[in-house]
């Protein structure tokens, strides 16, 4: 997918900048070079200061989950739980694919039988 970031990833990204340009929160004391080297970092050749500074208000939208304006530990804790309740998604994904009869649970003999099914597959194809 073109474009699409990861809200973990931008929240990652963005508390970097912030924890380099405000030192409330950081662990350690920020230096002006670890700032300037996050900004640096998100530089592209051709970039011009308006597409910079757009670049870092839409990350600053990402950033803000609930859209209130801010980031605050608010933003950080709806990202995570976004983000866990989609790794839930995808592992229940995963498993009920091998529901072969449908009934919502899988058993060990769906499991073998889906497993043999793939190892079949990946024979025939490679
Ligand atoms: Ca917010
Ligand atoms: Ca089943």
């Amino acid at each position: 997918m073109a474009g699409f970031r990861s809200p973990l990833l931008v929240v990652t990204g963005l508390a970097a900048l912030l924890a380099a340009a405000a030192p409330s929160w950081a662990q350690t004391a920020p230096t002006a070079s670890r700032t300037t080297q996050e900004m640096l970092r998100q530089l592209r050749a051709g970039t011009t200061l308006k597409d910079f500074l757009e670049g870092l208000r839409r990350q600053f939208a990402q950033a803000d989950a609930d859209g209130d304006g801010r980031i605050s530990s608010a933003d950080i804790e709806l990202h995570g739980a976004v983000a866990l309740a989609q790794a839930r998604g995808f592992s229940m994904m995963q498993i009920m694919r091998a529901d072969l009869d449908g009934d919502g649970t899988v058993t060990a003999d769906e499991v073998r039988r889906m497993l043999r099914y793939e190892g079949r597959l990946s024979k025939s194809a490679g």
